[in-house]
């Protein structure tokens, strides 16, 4: 009875106490882009970044792809004004590096590589890389664009993996 009397204690008026430790110390995300179709398309979605060490973890969902794999990076400009996303520059790129796969050295500090969308068009991603930084600094992607492309990206072609036209681009913003 006691017992019983204690574990009433605590959903009722100790309620902070009892939240999963986990809840409270999962960190928010360093930053957060909202992806939207360009022209012509009906690429969207919601991507978080979240610093993890030295490496930065990228991961959300879009909807509304063709099933398969689609070119994904950081472009330098945080601009997605133009109807085809030009206005978003080229790849994010401040080591004056070739184009390569995110997990190869040197690449461009924007190639995130390629999403997979299933058979319902939808990608769901986690990508961990190195090489970025959700501060002030110039490795900073705070403030530029992500960009979804329409078709993979090969990871080697140069300047920017033949990953054809710009689907869905949303600027990367500081805060969850
Ligand atoms: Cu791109
Ligand atoms: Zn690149």
């Amino acid at each position: 009875m006691k017992t019983l009397l204690l574990a009433l204690a605590c959903s009722a008026v100790a309620l902070p106490a009892c939240v999963p430790v986990q809840k409270i110390v999962a960190k928010a995300p360093g930053a957060t882009a909202t992806v939207l179709p360009t022209r012509d398309h009906e690429a969207r979605g919601t991507v978080t970044f979240t610093r993890k060490g030295r490496a930065v973890v990228i991961a959300g969902r879009i909807a509304g792809l063709a099933p398969g794999a689609h070119g994904f990076h950081v472009h330098e400009k945080g601009n997605c004004t133009a109807p085809d996303a030009s206005s978003a520059g080229g790849h994010f790129n401040p080591a004056g590096a070739p184009h390569a796969g995110p997990h190869s050295t040197p690449r461009h500090a924007g190639d995130l590589g390629n999403i997979i969308a299933n058979s319902e068009g939808v990608a769901e991603f986690s990508i961990e890389v190195e090489g970025l930084s959700l501060g002030v600094d110039a490795a900073s992607i705070i403030g530029r664009a992500l960009v979804v492309h329409a078709a993979p990206d090969d990871l080697q072609s140069q300047p920017a993996g033949n990953a054809s036209n710009r689907i869905a681009c949303g600027l990367i913003s500081k805060g969850p």
